[in-house]
């Protein structure tokens, strides 16, 4: 056994679809165990998993258990890191090495899901919202290090864009920075996750699965290492208003400051306290998104696969 498989577990309907070339889209868990409270987050995990079945493609959620990275949990597992929650560790780039070595229960996020689905040779991951610039970052420089896997890992994540708990503006321009490509999907600028619109405008559109395909062949024919965002608004009839939701996720920012929370205790605690503030309304909307973005990937993947990927 090689020392990578040591570590990483795939299992053996990942495993096969993969050396078929079928489509599989990886899943990450921290949204699971960090992101939406029990028994929502597990219910919703597997809803997710159905969809992107339903579509034609694999999903393969990704979390950490026993040592091991797991590439296609089983619903038993995905159950176990739902009600685990918040004591799960949430796992990023940093957090790889010590959660694996101390064989820790871990939740991965977007770069630690990305770190995951390259490793087992997945292209394409869907998932709610990404990390980013957090407002006043420029000053704490708490900066999501899913900004920086994104330039170096070759994995296109589809989601509802950063929400505006983030400075979305900064984002964009991190990832200007870094060249990874922002696409909107059939949308001229970024959407802002609970709603369709941020205000700030994209340079890069894509109206079908198709294009989005093509244009991560081309990427990786060129050998350019980046990853690629795909800016899936939230489907209209799930989008809340734009005022209620600025209002609870500033009043959560301000929360977040009276209680001195930094590093990443920051992202679920505002997460949390949205949820509380808008009576469950944004859990709602947040779930209605996570699957509209499943359904996206799976027919990315789809369009990927049906035209000669590697
Ligand atoms: N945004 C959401 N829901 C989430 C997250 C972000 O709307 O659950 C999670 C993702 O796993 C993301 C992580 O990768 O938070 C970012 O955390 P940080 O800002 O600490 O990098
Ligand atoms: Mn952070």
């Amino acid at each position: 056994m090689n020392q990578l498989n040591h570590y990483l577990e795939i299992s053996p309907k990942v495993k096969e679809a993969l050396q078929e070339g079928s489509p599989v889209v990886a899943l990450e868990s921290t949204i699971i165990s960090h992101g939406m409270p029990y028994p929502k987050n597990v219910k919703t995990a597997l809803e997710v998993e159905r969809i992107i079945s339903i579509c034609g493609a694999l999903p393969a959620t990704i979390g950490i258990l026993d040592g091991k990275i797991k590439v296609g949990l089983t619903p038993q597992e995905i159950e176990r890191l739902g009600k685990e929650g918040l004591s799960v560790s949430k796992t990023s780039r940093r957090d790889l090495p010590f959660v694996l070595a101390a064989k820790v229960t871990g939740a991965t996020t977007v770069a630690g899901t990305m770190i995951a689905a390259h490793l087992a040779g997945i292209r394409f991951f869907a998932t709610g919202g990404i990390g980013g610039v957090h407002r006043g970052g420029q000053d704490t420089l708490d900066i999501s290090a899913d900004l920086v896997e994104l330039q170096q890992t070759p994995v296109a994540v589809i989601c509802s864009g950063a929400k505006s708990i983030l400075d979305i503006g900064r984002t964009l321009e991190y990832l200007e920075t870094g060249g990874v490509p922002v696409i909107g999907y059939g949308t001229d600028e970024m959407p802002a996750f609970y709603t369709r619109e941020s205000g700030h405008p994209l340079v890069i559109r894509a109206d079908d699965p198709r294009m989005v395909a093509d244009a991560f062949r081309v990427q990786r024919a060129l050998g350019l290492r980046t990853g690629m965002v795909i800016a899936n608004p939230i489907p209209k009839e799930a989008a809340m208003d734009a005022d209620l939701i600025n209002k609870a996720i500033g009043d959560a920012l301000e929360e977040a400051e009276a209680a001195g929370i930094s590093g990443k205790e920051v992202t679920p605690f505002l997460l949390e306290r949205v949820v509380r503030q808008t009576g469950g309304a944004s859990l709602d909307a947040n779930i209605a998104l996570v699957l509209n973005n499943a359904r996206l990937a799976a027919d990315i993947a789809i369009a990927y696969a049906g035209n000669g990927n590697f």
